[in-house]
């Protein structure tokens, strides 16, 4: 893969080929990563993520009708749509930036039409959240070029409207808040209810943080989520017979589900406490963060991991393998499967110096299990979505 530097100067050469002109403004969209708090979004509680150094790039400009031309660079594939023409495309990817369209219609602000090159580094179906890239780049490029004076979290709130109404994907509010708010070396706590934030240094001089791709995408990926959501509510409705103030899981203690577990289909118990743990977990990492122990933190990581596997049963035997294999690896602070579950990536703190071996060993055993080529990507935790300038 091309330096971005130099990805962002292929892209202006694409987009005066195609579009005859200059770009107006280039911006960088990135992905995410989640240390830890996952499957808490939804129900209000709190989340650990960064905005990464593998991002979509954008090159827009005006254009003084309706039309909106596009160019996907990566897939070498080109969509065009009228402002007042917002129809669903068999190619995926345009979704995305017409669902940002859409909610900006339905806002009334009133963006004009664009000529946009995009692209990126962003490993597709990894589960590193290309389409908050998407969503929150774009918002971002037509805030700026249309001054429709959106601030950064009516863009965040704006990314997730048009994955969950335009795109159809009923996901939280995590992907897109990270991808605007991600601050260089640093996580982002962020309670999902309030949507207050705070950051917590997340220096990793001798520590490198690899993404381990399963390649895999199991189908029940999609349905599951959604029914852990509606066990989760379910959960939230029993729990509200005795304390009514209670409104989303978040609002609960590990405790007060214990309490209440005869009532419980078996299942409904199990997500609720991993979701209650697991809003623990995040607070006491952050304690962790601040003494710049990560050792602790990693165990925090292995905790989660068992969380998602036997309690919330999101996980599948790839990630539960590349996990396994961490165990017994004294240059690996912590791994989990990292994201929705059921493929994906898990998220691994590793020592520097030993990233190398790490990456070899993983490859080969699992190459010798699943007979599926590793890809590993090393990540660096960056700023969130901004202009650019090269
Ligand atoms: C997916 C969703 F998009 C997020 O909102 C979050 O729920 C995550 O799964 C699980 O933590 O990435």
């Amino acid at each position: 893969m091309v330096a971005q530097h130099d990805y962002a100067h292929q892209l202006l050469a694409v987009f005066r080929t195609e579009f005859n002109r200059e770009p107006e403004l280039l911006v960088r969209g990135p992905g995410r990563i989640n240390l830890l708090g996952e499957h808490t979004d939804y129900n209000g509680g709190l989340v650990l993520p960064a905005s990464i150094d593998k991002e979509i790039i954008f090159a827009i400009a005006r254009r003084d009708d309706q039309t909106c031309r596009i160019v996907a660079e990566n897939v070498n594939q080109s969509f065009t749509f009228g402002l007042d023409q917002l129809n669903h495309s068999p190619l995926g990817w345009p979704n995305y930036l017409m669902g940002v369209v859409d909610e900006l219609q339905k806002a009334r602000l009133q963006p004009g039409g664009f000529e946009l090159v995009f692209g990126g580094n962003i490993p597709a179906g990894a589960g590193l959240s290309s389409s908050a890239a998407l969503e929150c780049g774009l918002a971002f490029a037509l805030n700026k070029l249309y001054d429709l004076g959106l601030s950064t979290l009516d863009m965040v709130k704006l990314g997730q409207r048009a994955e969950n109404q335009f795109v159809g994907v009923n996901c939280g509010i995590m992907d897109q808040f990270a991808s605007m708010f991600g601050r260089n070396q640093s996580v982002i706590q962020l309670d999902c209810k309030s949507l207050h934030h705070e950051y917590f240094p997340f220096q990793t001089i001798n520590y490198v943080l690899i993404l381990c791709d399963t390649g895999v995408k199991h189908s029940l990926g999609d349905s599951e989520y959604n029914t852990r959501r509606s066990e989760c509510e379910t959960g939230v409705g029993i729990l509200q017979q005795y304390d009514p103030t209670i409104r989303l899981l978040r609002d609960a203690s590990t405790d007060l589900v214990d309490a209440h577990r005869d009532e419980m289909p078996g299942k409904v118990y199990q997500r609720c406490r991993y979701v209650t743990q697991e809003i623990q977990r995040v607070r006491e990492a952050c304690e962790f963060l601040l003494r710049n122990d990560l050792t602790a933190f990693g165990q925090k990581m292995y905790e989660t991991h068992a969380g998602l596997q036997h309690e919330y049963e999101v996980s599948c035997p790839e990630l539960d393998f590349l996990v396994d294999q961490t165990r017994q690896d004294d240059t690996v602070l912590g791994a989990r499967m990292m994201g929705g579950g059921f493929g994906g990536c898990t998220i691994n703190i590793v020592q520097r110096e030993a990233a190398d071996a790490f990456v070899e060993r993983m490859s080969a055993a699992y190459q010798q299990a699943f007979n599926i080529e590793l890809k590993c990507y090393p990540v660096r935790i960056t700023d969130g979505t901004s202009g650019i300038s090269i």
